[in-house]
């Protein structure tokens, strides 16, 4: 994976950027690569362990708020649409949707953990959320559904997850950070998050949650980023 050097600009990525930056590779999931790429996932999610948790970091390794990058891939900030909701459908027995209220009555899941991004740099903050495990029980997700699909208002970007790491217990949607609102730099009002996944899997600006026979892809993945993508 080409690193980068992180500039501020970074934090206003947009469409034009897309074309030419780390996190996109026009490369093709083909041929040796997409042969490596499925060897990576089954060597991958062969050494996964469903339950084990990242660990948790202590408050001194906290990320000055300010320094936390801000990645989008729209022009500009994305902000909710009004009367936001989160659909939930797919395999489960009661599809619908959630307001942020209605999610944040759920059980909460607060960890402080490390966030990698590909293009090597990393960061800490504490997350607050609903975790997809709990969000899973409340609607009645089929156990069939081996992936789940996560997409959002970002122009679209969007990410598919084996059920295994998304139903890990550090797995959440989270509408909280550093024990504030999410802002919309990092993905307001609803965005995923995990200690089991690089960055380019947790899908901010949250729209829907599939539950599904089949995976999907990704953004960066229909771009040849690796779909497995574990830490
Ligand atoms: N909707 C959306 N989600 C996204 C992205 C994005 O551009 N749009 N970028 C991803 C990448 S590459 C990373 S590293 C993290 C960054 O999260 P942050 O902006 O809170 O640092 O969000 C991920 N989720
Ligand atoms: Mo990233």
């Amino acid at each position: 994976m080409p690193e980068r050097v992180l500039t501020r600009r970074r934090v206003l990525l947009g469409a034009a950027a897309l074309a030419t930056s780390a996190c996109d590779s026009q490369r093709p999931r083909a041929g040796f690569l997409g042969v490596m790429d499925r060897f990576n996932e089954r060597a991958q999610s062969a050494f996964f362990h469903p339950t084990r948790l990242a660990r948790e970091e202590p408050v001194e390794q906290l990320t000055p708020p300010g320094d936390f990058p801000q990645y989008f891939i729209s022009e500009t900030v994305p902000l909710a649409p009004a009367g936001w909701r989160l659909e939930v459908g797919g395999l489960v027995a009661r599809p619908r949707a959630f307001t942020l209220e209605e999610l944040q009555r759920l059980p909460r899941t607060d960890y402080r953990i490390r966030h990698h991004c590909v293009e090597g740099w990393s960061a800490v903050a504490s997350w607050h959320g609903v975790s997809v495990r709990d969000l899973a029980r409340a609607v009645g997700a089929d156990p069939r559904a081996g992936f789940v699909e996560f997409r959002s208002f970002d122009q679209g970007y969007y990410s598919s997850w084996d059920a295994p790491s998304a139903l890990h217990p550090q797995t959440v949607l989270a509408y909280g950070m550093n024990g504030a609102p999410l802002i919309p730099g990092h993905g307001a009002p609803l965005r995923l998050y995990s200690g089991v996944k690089l960055g380019y899997k947790m899908v901010k600006y949250l729209t829907t949650v599939r539950f599904l026979p089949e995976a999907t892809g990704g953004t960066w993945e229909d771009r040849g980023y690796e779909w497995f993508a574990g830490v």
